[in-house]
């Protein structure tokens, strides 16, 4: 499309959002504040960089045989670099602990050291682009009967109190070197198939042993923890042992942050509901922003009803400063390139959608009881010109406007992606 086409459009739809009290310069300008973790994993299936190649147990799969997965971290990055040309904003960079570069070297989840991410650190800092942390409680013959932290066995839990605590040292140590803070989520996959004798027990184990991962104190600035809950897994059908209730009590009763996926509660359950619910007494919360199809299918994100609630919620409340969004999807049935760049630019339409909504005029409906006005107007938002904004914002940020993002895509699948085996 012409620059001067994309400039007309916007300024007609920044009257008509004018009309309803809503500034559309003013949205394009905080969107630029929104940074969103973009996840390596989808980079290569949850492969990791230890030789695995492959997720192996933990409940998660990726399901899909699209040519062209990056096999190193060289290609991670050079993936990641070229994806970035194609979503507007500055964004972080979400690692896991699995995919640590160690020269060959095989070194075990209890062994890890800064060293073993120092590419990870110059690379991130060289592209401006903050980096976020993960430990990796699966894909290890420690986690093979689907129990890490809250196993019976001393020995097992032993090894991944050790891998927790290294991982917030690394994480720490990747605060410093981007002069701010790098978030570190814990996710465990430990849960029962079939039906437990003792859920009570294991829950115990499990607080200890975080208890223990989470003692040594960390400045804010360098590293902040978050622990993820989770309703069930393949393999974990029956229970989990870090649910929802169990990780808002422990993160509320422990000052850390509480992360909820879009994909780990009930099917008709949603997180965009409870994030007002919970805003109130975490000073700081993670979103897993995915997408869940009938099950944890961690499909790649679309500007969709959920997705976009969740955005205008954090709207509503003004806590884009309190919320972290962090992409999880993975994803190997189409090009992982697409699907980065699908799942971001959907999560920052939707984030620009929710920054304009005639909040005012909705609000000031509800106060004045006139409850018709409240949803006519709601309704009347949705059809107001929003891709003439999303375009402008493309624009401004020198990445393709519309679909042609795809023809660069197709050009680089060709030339890089096909050459891999
Ligand atoms: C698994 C959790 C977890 C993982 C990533 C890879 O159900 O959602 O966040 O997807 O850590
Ligand atoms: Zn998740």
């Amino acid at each position: 499309m012409a620059q001067s086409n994309i400039e007309r459009r916007y300024q007609d739809a920044r009257d008509q959002y004018g009309e309803l009290g809503v500034d559309t310069d003013a949205a394009l300008n905080r969107l630029e504040q929104i940074a969103v973790s973009i996840n390596c994993w989808q980079a290569d299936d949850v492969g990791g960089l230890e030789g695995v190649g492959e997720i192996t147990g933990g409940g998660i799969m990726a399901t899909g045989s699209f040519p062209g997965k990056a096999r190193t971290g060289d290609e991670i990055r050079q993936d990641f670099e070229f994806a970035s040309r194609l979503i507007p904003g500055t964004h972080r960079f979400n690692l896991h602990a699995m995919y640590l570069e160690a020269d060959g070297v095989s070194v075990d989840r209890d062994q890890i050291e800064v060293s073993h991410f120092q590419n990870w650190i110059d690379w991130a800092n060289h592209l401006g682009v903050p980096l976020d942390f993960n430990p990796t409680f699966f894909s290890h013959p420690k986690a093979d009967d689907g129990f890490t932290l809250a196993s019976r066995d001393k020995g097992v839990r032993d090894f991944w109190i050790e891998h927790g605590r290294r991982c917030r040292e690394i994480s720490a140590a990747m605060g410093r070197a981007q002069g701010g803070t790098c978030t570190d989520n814990f996710w465990m996959p430990d849960g029962w198939k079939d039906l437990p004798a003792d859920r009570l027990a294991h829950r115990e184990l499990l607080i200890e042993s975080l208890d223990r991962i989470f003692e040594t104190p960390y400045a804010p600035e360098e590293t902040l923890d978050a622990v993820e809950s989770k309703l069930f897994g393949i393999s974990s059908e029956s229970y989990v042992v870090g649910s929802h209730e169990f990780y808002i009590a422990y993160a509320m009763s422990r000052k850390l942050m509480l992360t909820m996926d879009a994909g780990h509660y009930h099917p008709t359950e949603v997180i965009s509901e409870k994030i007002s619910a919970l805003l109130p007494f975490f000073p700081k919360l993670m979103l897993h922003v995915s997408r869940p199809v009938r099950w944890d299918s961690d499909h790649v994100v679309l500007f969709d009803a959920e997705t976009t609630a969740i955005m205008r919620e954090i709207a509503r409340a003004d806590a884009w400063n309190r919320v972290f969004l962090a992409v999880d999807f993975f994803d190997a049935s189409i090009n992982r390139i697409s699907a980065w760049v699908i799942g971001l630019r959907a999560s920052l339409k939707s984030a620009l959608y929710a920054l304009l909504e005639p909040r005012q005029q909705i609000v000031d409906a509800e106060l004045s009881g006139r409850l018709g006005d409240r949803l006519a107007l709601q309704e009347e938002a949705k059809t107001l010109p929003f891709g003439a904004v999303w375009d402008m914002y493309c624009a401004r940020h020198e990445v393709p406007v519309g679909r042609q993002w795809l023809d660069q895509v197709q050009t680089y699948e060709h030339e890089v992606l096909r050459s891999r085996s």
